[in-house]
């Protein structure tokens, strides 16, 4: 078991759309292994893989109270989205301390394999539906900052720049 380092943008892989994942051996497992520990640690409620550098279509989330109760998942779908939208305040290991409010479809399925290679469907509503898309969203080289406003873009990475630097 190991925590890994998290890429912080503008870190190009953060950019990068990732790859399937095309068997899940035992590197595989041993990475989401490292991800789900790497993801209580920091601390944060997901983690997907590019975050840790791997460009691969993966990632792990816990958004329970007491942190037991983790979700594993690889190469996901989102196979329905509702019309209606939540408004989520969001933050990313990945831009560290900005926050800002990000519209999202308010449920969601979603079709993906679990860690034995099973797939599976489940519905999703609330932060887990946030969680899960601003975690699919890592997948496709998207990061929370590219669903604001330029300007209100601009405002946070500038205040990231300035943290960066310190
Ligand atoms: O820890 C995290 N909190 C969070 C809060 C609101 C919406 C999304 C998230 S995910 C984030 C961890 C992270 O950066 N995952 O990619
Ligand atoms: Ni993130």
């Amino acid at each position: 078991m190991a925590i890994l380092k998290i890429l912080e943008y503008p870190h190009p892989v953060l950019k990068q759309k990732a790859e399937p994942v095309a068997k899940i051996d035992d590197e595989i497992k041993k990475i989401l292994s490292n991800m789900l520990e790497t993801m209580y640690d920091a601390p944060g409620i997901g983690l997907a893989a590019p975050q840790i550098g791997i460009s691969k279509r993966m990632l792990v989330l816990d958004i329970s109270e007491n942190k037991d109760n983790p979700y594993i998942i690889i190469n996901p779908e989102i196979i329905w989205k509702s019309d209606e939208v939540n408004i989520y305040q969001e933050g990313c290991l990945s831009v560290p301390e900005q926050y800002a409010d990000v519209v999202r479809p308010e449920k969601i399925k979603l079709k993906y394999q679990n860690i034995d290679g099973k797939e599976q469907i489940i519905e999703a509503d609330g932060l887990l539906a946030t969680c899960i898309q601003h975690e699919m969203d890592h997948l496709n080289g998207v990061l929370f900052i590219d669903h604001l406003s330029r300007l209100k873009r601009n405002m946070l990475v500038k205040k990231l720049k300035k943290l960066q630097e310190a």
